[in-house]
């Protein structure tokens, strides 16, 4: 297994997510948040254990300042905009490895939808990141979302074990998955990824409190911590609520 010391503590982790402006466009971000020095700032203060970024951003705000030389770096690989996405998503790769390395990044990421009817390519994309990436001692990171016409239907306990499970297949270091509902869920979820990590993303929660709760359910679970984005930087205080979740995971 390639080494993850570069973005874990004690085997655990908080990793500030910054990619919604790709995936869902401005609309969730207002004049507090816009700006990615604004989110570079919260990670430099809260010290996460990396901070989630495509290549533009990483370009533009990251590499070369003082950012890169206390942030870690894991830049997504590929993406897509909300837009365009039917039944089936797709999220082309967009960066190689190699860029992400010049970048200054300590890991990639990319995003399979387990259930999609693209699975082809983005299995194949991510077989030649995860072979580039492994050559260079560089881990990688599956976001293992469940999506698409294959899924639909199905029990939300089976599709989140079979997308853990898939990282594990597939040589992922460390999967990101959205929470399955429950702790019980996620404990099989954890228990399919074997030696596999696995991190839950946010979402978008009404309550502060709620997604406090779902920070504890998920450490009872096994897994290794959170990736969290709007739930920290559209938080009033969000340097404050960082500060919570993280006492949550490394306690
Ligand atoms: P959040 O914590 O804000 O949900 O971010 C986690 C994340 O995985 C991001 O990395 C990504 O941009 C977003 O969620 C995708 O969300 P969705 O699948 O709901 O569009």
């Amino acid at each position: 297994m390639t080494d993850l010391s570069k973005i874990t503590t004690d085997g655990k982790a908080f990793y500030l997510a910054y990619d919604q402006g790709m995936e869902h466009g401005p609309t969730d971000f207002d004049d507090e948040n816009v700006d990615p020095k604004e989110i570079l700032d919260i990670a430099l203060k809260t010290k996460v254990n990396a901070i989630i970024l495509q290549k533009g951003i990483a370009e533009n705000y990251y590499s070369g300042t003082e950012y890169a030389q206390k942030i870690p770096l894991i830049l997504k690989l590929n993406g897509k905009t909300n837009l365009a996405t039917g039944e089936d998503p797709y999220s082309p790769q967009i960066c190689t490895v190699h860029e992400a390395l010049s970048l200054g990044a300590s890991a990639v990421g990319y995003t399979i939808y387990v259930g999609s009817k693209y699975e082809p390519q983005m299995f194949s994309e991510f077989a030649k990141i995860e072979e580039e990436a492994h050559s260079r001692q560089i881990p990688v990171i599956g976001w293992m979302y469940i999506g698409g016409s294959g899924s639909i239907g199905k029990d939300p306990r089976d599709l989140t074990a079979y997308a853990t499970r898939l990282g594990l297949e597939m040589g992922a270091d460390m999967v990101k998955i959205k929470y399955p509902g429950n702790l019980e869920n996620l404990k099989w979820a954890v228990e399919s990824a074997g030696k596999v990590r696995v991190v839950v993303s946010g979402g978008k929660m009404d309550k502060v409190e709620d997604f406090l709760e779902m920070v504890r359910i998920v450490m009872k679970s096994g897994a290794t911590g959170m990736a969290a984005g709007r739930n920290i930087w559209q938080n009033e205080n969000p340097t404050e609520i960082a500060k919570k979740t993280k006492e949550i995971i490394f306690s």
